[in-house]
């Protein structure tokens, strides 16, 4: 009697897609991941990669079986304990994940953005102003992808001004612990306590302003929507999901506009418009959040391969956002196109909860941009900053004609 092994034949691949070099250009290893097959095993890691868009799509909106409260990092909570108590939103699933899905939602929703679109309009401005005032020549991730959410985030939120300046290497961490825990883990860990600490401490209520996103999370509580043991934990999705995010994206939005200046024409030409859809198109041009993981909870048959009930699957999302298969001339940055489908924010019950606050930010940002310059152009050597899960930048020096 023969036995059949389904998988057997299942395309592999030895290389680490969390190693420096490939970090540093995913673009080549993911093209082989998706010429390889719909399924391919990473051997280094015992676990299933999905690369093609189709695959990606159909895993993120199928929870039951690819499910996120095992982890959506490398690492199973199954065997392994988490490095910190697991997300309410992001590691959990239904129904323990309706409730807190539902709330913030709500608090981070397009009515409640209303209320604080005009102000960021003025901060845009402002901050615009400021940074011309001090030159044409500056680095656009510190002077304006990092600064823009730094100086409306956190008080939208109400965590009081004393160290903000945490946040961004907390979240460097996190980004870089859902990835293998190689030499970018390790670099953070002697301040995982110090930073968690900080965070773990602004999440409370006595140390939220009274009208900010935070205090709103916790009303929530006195209604009852969720308990008061989840609270805090909510607000820390907040702190957490927040602001590499949205720092990340924005730097990708400038750099696609300053290194493409017919694209930066067509921003110019119909602002109001593009000034909202091209952080989409940079979301699916660069995808800011790389990979995430997903656990089988069955024996589930994809693309002809068996995926044993328990194992990992990595799902590329940058990857899907540039699959041929999906996307026209997938490479290029292209104002023209509708980018909607892309899967940088995930897709289904998952799918980002705060894309309202980042593409708010964005238009703000590049709204007040576009009023205020003639041109944007790179004017020196960018550079990246390696993360496991992030597609991150260093330095993106720029130089701008003012009006
Ligand atoms: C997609 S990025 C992200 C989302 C949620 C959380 C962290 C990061 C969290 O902690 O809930």
């Amino acid at each position: 009697m023969t036995t059949v092994v389904p998988n057997a034949d299942v395309p592999t691949s030895h290389v680490d897609p969390f190693g420096p070099d490939t970090l540093g250009n995913p673009l080549p290893f993911q093209r082989e991941l998706r010429d390889a097959g719909p399924v391919v095993y990473l051997d280094r890691y015992d676990v299933f990669a999905f690369g093609r868009y189709q695959e990606v799509h159909a895993a993120l909106t199928d929870w039951q079986t690819f499910q996120s409260a095992a982890g959506v990092g490398l690492s199973n909570f199954r065997y392994e304990k988490p490095w910190r108590p697991p997300s309410l939103l992001l590691e959990a699933d239904p129904p323990h994940h309706d409730a807190p899905r539902a709330v913030l939602s709500k608090v981070l929703g397009p009515r409640a953005l209303t209320k604080l679109r005009a102000a960021w309009m003025d901060d845009a401005r402002a901050l615009v102003d400021d940074v011309l005032a001090s030159g044409h020549e500056f680095d656009a991730v510190t002077a304006l992808a990092e600064a823009f959410p730094l100086r409306v985030f956190p008080d939208a939120v109400g965590i009081p001004d004393n160290g903000r300046e945490n946040l961004l290497p907390y979240g460097d961490h996190l980004f870089n612990a859902f990835g293998p825990s190689n030499s970018l883990v390790a670099k953070g860990a002697p301040r995982v306590a110090e930073l968690s600490g900080w965070v773990n401490a602004h999440c409370a209520r006595d140390v939220l302003s009274d009208s900010g996103f935070g205090a709103q999370i916790w009303a929530a509580a006195d209604r009852g929507d969720i308990t008061y043991e989840q609270a805090p934990l909510v607000v820390r999705s907040m702190l957490s999901a927040g602001v590499d995010t949205t720092v990340n994206g924005l730097a990708s939005v400038l750099y696609a506009l300053a290194s493409h200046r017919a694209q930066w024409n067509r921003l110019r030409a119909d602002p109001v418009a593009l000034c909202r859809s091209a952080f989409d198109e940079a979301v699916r041009w660069e995808s800011p959040v790389q990979t995430f993981f997903r656990t089988a909870t069955r024996d589930i048959e994809v693309g002809g391969t068996l995926i044993p009930d328990g194992s990992k699957i990595v799902l590329f999302l940058g990857s899907a956002n540039r699959d041929p298969r999906r996307w026209e001339n997938p490479d290029e940055f292209d104002l023209r196109r509708d980018p909607s489908g892309h899967v940088g924010y995930g897709m289904g019950i998952h799918q980002c909860v705060g894309q309202h606050v980042a593409r708010l930010e964005s238009e703000a940002l590049l709204s007040a941009l576009v009023a205020r310059v003639e041109s944007i152009d790179v004017a020196g050597p960018v550079t990246r900053h390696p993360n496991n899960t992030l597609r991150s930048w260093e330095s993106i020096p720029v130089r701008v004609t003012p009006k």
